[in-house]
């Protein structure tokens, strides 16, 4: 089990978040430093500390993640233009919070390489 992040603080109503989507293993809320016009995590309700953590038997839910952002793609109408979704990896990666999270930045074009 990963540590208590300040996400799972989050999911608990401990600490507010602009929160736009929850079903029973995730939820999404706005990123408070926002890269694009629209920038939110999409996180398991489950901690899972880093992607060096996805297995098999988690693999579902962290399948479900990419599942939530396709619904948010459609309800905020960035399915057509397109969006980027993220998830950064330890240090090099530039992860900081260490509950996995799909950071899926929409509204603008993207560059590549992302650096
Ligand atoms: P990273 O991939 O671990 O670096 O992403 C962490 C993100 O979490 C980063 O974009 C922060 O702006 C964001 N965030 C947040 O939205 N709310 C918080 O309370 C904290 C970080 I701490």
């Amino acid at each position: 089990m990963a540590e208590e992040t300040i996400f799972t603080k989050i999911i608990n109503r401990d600490i507010p978040a602009d929160i736009i989507y929850e079903d029973d293993k995730a939820l999404a809320f706005k990123d408070i430093n926002p890269q694009a016009p629209f920038h939110c995590l999409i996180i398991p309700k489950q901690p899972i500390a880093t992607a060096n953590d996805i297995n098999e038997d988690n693999a579902g839910l962290v399948g479900h993640l990419y599942v939530v952002a396709a619904k948010l793609a459609a309800e905020h109408n960035f399915s057509q233009d397109g969006y980027r979704l993220v998830m950064n990896c330890n240090e090099y990666g530039g992860q900081t919070v260490y509950h996995i999270h799909l950071h899926m930045l929409a509204g603008k074009q993207m560059g590549w390489p992302p650096y």
